[in-house]
């Protein structure tokens, strides 16, 4: 338990499930690491009295309001944590740093690069006040993650080659799963591309240490016309919202984003990299694995064995050649020292528990938090590159037809 009487006041934008997991990790922190100062879940922001007034209870925050202005205008807010569609990401965390408060954005950080850019202006400037931000890639907070990061830093995979990343789901196979917000561009500015891919992006930059400076990309939206959820306006029945003709077909909408994003591109460092972002993966629930190729030896992540790293170390003999499996629950390993021994393996929202601990030792003591705005910004502008890549379609190079049908 922490010892400091320092508080950090904390305001909260969204309650759904980043909301959620943003929460268990408020509520868990300073009871598991001692800091320099203590988050209190001060007021918690939702657009539906009832809604926000039931997470509230729900999530363990002291009170809720229904108007974001209204907590980020409060002198008894400190810190500023953005968990709404990607939409809002802008307006409301420049809003915060020029009222002198302190963001955590969740990823990825805005539609467009021009929003992106204005929010990492706008991070810069009030960096010189005092104030900190950060972006929510929570998966750079895995232990094994971090783990990944130090083994190339320390060279013992030597000089890297490939970068293989996979981010994989398959919420939205069925197509009568409704056009949530998060399949219209106007919400959530892209699809698998930017919800899910824009984690790999981020994750494999982070362990890397190097930056994509080029991509060629593919995109596919393989269902382009979805049922409106329930309760939204009926009126846009057909594709043009001219609103149903005969009243009783569902009223459907259409699907403005990528359902999948698949791309190549070149790391600064010389290395080849392949990414695949899709929510059609059937049978892939959250799988991300990141695989590393590097001269020395490989290191594997996969999201679904979060406590584990595959190592691969071509130093050793021949005869004993092989993927290690690294536990990663030792005190020593990063982020584990705080939980339980060696063997009692972590979870999922252990990653957002301990982006709290280094957003709030970052905040109390001056330092600057990373993933850092203009972090997420590069992450933003391959999100750009990858988009025009796919309009474009300039690598494509259509494989010539077969003179006479032949047996294959
Ligand atoms: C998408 O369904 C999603 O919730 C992402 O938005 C999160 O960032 C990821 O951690 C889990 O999947």
């Amino acid at each position: 338990m922490s010892t400091t009487d320092k508080e950090l006041r904390v305001g909260m934008v969204g309650y759904a499930f980043m909301g959620a997991a943003h929460s268990q990790a408020w509520r868990t922190v300073n009871r598991v690491y001692d800091l320099p100062a203590r988050a209190r879940m001060a007021l918690i922001c939702g657009r539906d009295t009832g809604n926000v007034a039931a997470a509230a209870d729900r999530l363990g925050w002291d009170a809720y309001t229904t108007d974001w202005r209204d907590l980020i205008s409060r002198d008894d807010i400190d810190v500023v944590d953005v968990c709404t569609p990607g939409d809002s990401h802008a307006e409301i965390a420049l809003a915060a740093l020029a009222a002198g408060k302190h963001v955590l954005c969740e990823k990825p950080l805005a539609n467009t690069v021009a929003e992106a850019r204005a929010m990492t202006a706008a991070a810069d400037t009030a960096r010189a006040a005092g104030v900190r931000s950060m972006c929510g890639f929570n998966y750079r907070r895995v232990p094994a993650v971090t783990m990944m990061r130090q083994l190339v830093a320390d060279g013992r995979l030597g000089v890297i080659r490939h970068v293989r990343a996979t981010y994989l789901q398959d919420w939205i196979v069925d197509p009568q799963f409704p056009l949530v917000w998060r399949l219209q561009k106007d919400r959530a500015g892209s699809g698998a591309l930017g919800d899910i891919g824009a984690h790999i992006i981020d994750l494999t930059q982070f362990v890397t240490g190097q930056r994509i400076t080029g991509v060629s990309a593919v995109t596919e939206t393989f269902v382009k016309e979805r049922p409106l959820p329930a309760g939204s306006n009926g009126l846009a029945a057909s594709v043009d919202g001219s609103g149903s003709l005969d009243g009783n077909a569902p009223a459907t909408g259409p699907v403005t984003v990528d359902d999948a994003a698949v791309f190549v591109a070149r790391l600064d460092g010389g290395a080849l990299a392949t990414y695949e972002a899709s929510r059609f993966a059937t049978g892939r629930k959250n799988a991300l694995r990141v695989e590393i190729n590097g001269s020395l030896g490989s290191v594997v992540f996969d999201l679904e064995r979060l406590n584990e790293l595959e190592f691969y170390d071509a130093s050793r003999p021949s005869v004993e050649q092989g993927f290690s499996r690294i536990l990663v629950t030792e005190g020593e390993h990063p982020y584990m020292s705080a939980w339980w021994p060696p063997g009692h393996i972590i979870g999922y929202e252990h990653s957002f528990t301990h982006q709290m601990r280094d957003f709030i030792e970052a905040v109390a003591t001056g330092a600057d938090p990373a993933p850092s705005f203009a972090d997420a910004l590069q992450v933003q502008l391959v999100l750009d590159a990858v988009t025009r890549s796919a309009e474009l379609g300039s690598s494509w190079t259509e494989v010539q037809p077969a003179l006479a049908a032949v047996a294959v």
